[in-house]
């Protein structure tokens, strides 16, 4: 195992990997922006190395500030976390080019399933289900028409180098075709630099349900089940849970069979999430995520595993030491993701913590780098604390949520815990009878 690990990122997560090393007897390097010199991951670690100034690109984005910092401290790997540069093939190279080992999957693999029809093409052929579409990218416009009208409206374009929803354009009608086209290409060039795109079949009110796979070097590999997160507003998740309510033993096997089976056949290593779109009964691929995702948790409370730790031992070349019989599914946990964001115009809202009360008790988790007189700055993500419930059954688990959020004190900003507050007391949850679409309806007050 190794000796020390440097990890490339900030707040709650850092805070999640530094644990995990120091329950490995791991030493522990943190880096930080000058925004973050006082950050809770910085005070936690065996050691600390400032990067650079606020702005991330120029921090916890800049491969050659994280590279030197590691190549200072002697760290022997880097565990990236989810964000920054977790999904850049291209640092996970210069990373191993530097004798250091990328503790997440090989360069390969990260840019196979960065390019979305290149991970559906993979997929298709590893036996996965996906949304019906185009083979490849759209050519031109004539092209784009002859497959829609053989996929039937409405479809979907999607950016080839797109994810988080950016280059989407849903065309509903043969003479809105052209005009969604060129909006798709232009946003996915803007935002990717890139404007290729492909189609699909557009899904009209689906679920959100993703596969937890852990794979390690030997050929091993297991799926943990899946996750619910359906509940989202423009692209960002706002509440998970495991199991989903939505699908039984049987599909849950079917399809985390057929993940685990793709991920052997692909020769994938760490861990991966395979995305679907739910509808009908059915499973439909759409993309699959190549780092520790942000509601992992919700996978660790129902599969008494430690994720962070399985990722480090798979990169270390540790085979796995259980197999996919040995798993059992225990119970249900929900994971409310805390923003520091008004709760009813998500304005941002930074600034000093006056006070703060993490709640506990049985079968709640809270992972936050929050403390009392800590300053969330202006500069990243708002997320501030995810608080997961874990309980024999759904509705248990949902009770002890509602007391944890209830329990959490946050004082100085605005958080967006009124808002979960709400949301687990709305019926369409409770009932768990919920779409994608479902909770950006409810805040609008339309349902
Ligand atoms: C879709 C879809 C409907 N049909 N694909 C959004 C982000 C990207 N990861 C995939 N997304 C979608 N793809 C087809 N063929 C609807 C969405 C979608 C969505 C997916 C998951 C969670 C929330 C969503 C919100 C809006 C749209």
């Amino acid at each position: 195992m190794f000796n020390k690990v440097l990890i490339a990122n900030r707040g709650e997560i850092a805070l999640r990997i530094l644990r995990a090393c120091r329950e490995m007897g791991i030493r522990s390097v943190a880096v930080h922006s000058t925004a973050d010199a006082d950050a809770m991951h910085v005070r936690l670690a065996d050691e600390s190395i400032c990067i650079g100034p606020p702005p991330a690109a120029l921090s916890y984005l800049n491969p050659v500030a994280i590279l030197t910092a590691a190549t200072i401290s002697n760290a022997e790997a880097i565990h990236p976390g989810y964000g920054f540069l977790s999904e850049n093939a291209d640092f996970a190279t210069m990373v191993e080019e530097h004798g250091i080992t990328f503790i997440g999957p090989s360069p390969h693999h990260i840019r196979e399933m960065g390019d979305k029809v290149a991970a559906k093409r993979a997929c298709i052929a590893a036996g996965i289900p996906v949304v019906p579409g185009s083979d490849g990218a759209v050519a031109d416009e004539e092209d784009a028409r002859a497959i829609a009208e053989r996929l039937g409206y409405p479809v979907l374009f999607k950016a080839t180098a797109g994810g988080g929803g950016r280059g989407m354009k849903v065309v509903h009608e043969p003479q809105d075709l052209a005009a969604a086209m060129e909006l798709a290409r232009a946003e996915s060039m803007a935002a990717f630099g890139n404007g290729d795109l492909y189609l699909e079949k557009y899904l009209t009110r689906p679920r959100h349900i993703e596969v937890q796979i852990l794979a390690d070097a030997h050929g091993n590999v297991v799926h943990l089940g899946e996750r619910d997160c359906s509940l989202q507003r423009r692209h960002q998740k706002v509440i998970e849970e495991a199991p989903s309510p939505a699908i039984s033993a049987a599909q849950r096997a079917e399809i985390g069979g057929r993940a685990a089976n793709a991920a052997r056949v692909l020769g994938y290593r760490s861990v991966g999430t395979m995305e679907f779109l739910f509808e009908d009964g059915q499973f439909y691929f759409i993309e699959m995520n190549t780092r520790l995702q942000v509601e992992h948790p919700v996978t660790e409370m129902i599969c008494g595993l430690d994720l962070v730790r399985e990722m480090m031992r798979v990169a270390a070349g540790a085979p796995l030491d259980f197999t996919q019989e040995e798993i059992r599914f225990s119970g249900h946990a929900i994971e409310c993701r805390i923003a520091a964001e008004h709760p009813e115009t998500f304005a941002p809202s930074p600034g000093r913590v006056n006070e703060y009360h993490a709640p506990g008790g049985l079968g709640i988790r809270t992972d936050s780098a929050l403390f009392s007189g800590y300053v969330v700055p202006p500069y990243y993500d708002s997320m501030v604390a995810k608080i997961i419930a874990h309980a024999p059954d759904r509705d248990t688990c949902i009770r002890r949520l509602r007391r944890a959020l209830d329990e959490c004190v946050v004082d100085g900003i605005n958080t967006t815990i009124p808002l979960h507050r709400r949301l687990l007391e709305a019926e369409r949850f409770v009932n768990g009878d919920y779409d994608i679409h479902w909770l950006e309806r409810y805040v609008r007050g339309d349902d």
